[in-house]
């Protein structure tokens, strides 16, 4: 086998025998494997809780759609993973950004275009729906640090004419299993 270059050793033709090189990376392939499953496995815990805190819990996840308490307690807890997230300020997350407003408004629209144009970094996409004659939906997607989603979003909802502006803090979702 030549070491120089980008050749590739195509190795043995197929015989029916398995080529024992295969093999070890099979095994190193299995190994990565039960790794993966053994991190994703669902560990089972037992949760102490008062006995009325568990009367309201346990019709407030029924009418919320939940089929069990482990369920809803899983996005519980991611969604305090995410606030976290967003009170650390400085982990890279997404927020989903909704503003309406009347695009009469003198500059209203290029005030919020110049702001939207001073952090491409932050600004994934922007979608602008006409709502009807006078009333504009714009939809922004931002990504980087929550601190500074949360400054441009500030910035943009209070822009003068702005009828509504709501930040959505969402999360990438790769911290998040
Ligand atoms: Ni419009």
């Amino acid at each position: 086998m030549s070491c120089s270059g980008f050749e590739i050793n195509p190795g043995p033709p197929w015989t029916g025998s398995p080529d024992p090189s295969a093999l070890i990376f099979r095994g190193i392939h299995d190994s990565i494997d039960g790794m993966r499953r053994q991190r994703d496995r669902a560990i089972r815990f037992g949760v102490s809780l008062e006995k009325n805190l568990l009367q309201r819990f346990d019709p407030l996840i029924r009418k919320l759609g939940y089929k069990s308490r482990s369920e809803a307690i899983r996005d519980l807890i991611r969604d305090r993973l995410v606030a976290e997230e967003w009170l650390v300020g400085e982990t890279k997350t997404i927020g989903v950004l909704s503003l309406v407003y009347n695009h009469e408004i003198r500059e209203l629209s290029e005030a919020l275009n110049r702001i939207q144009h001073e952090h491409l970094d932050l600004v994934v996409s922007a979608t602008h729906i006409h709502v009807d004659h006078h009333n504009c939906l714009e939809v922004i997607i931002l990504k980087g640090p929550g601190n500074l989603i949360k400054t441009v979003s500030n910035q943009l909802s209070s822009t003068r004419g702005v009828k509504h502006g709501k930040l959505t803090m969402t999360t990438t979702g790769s911290d998040i299993d």
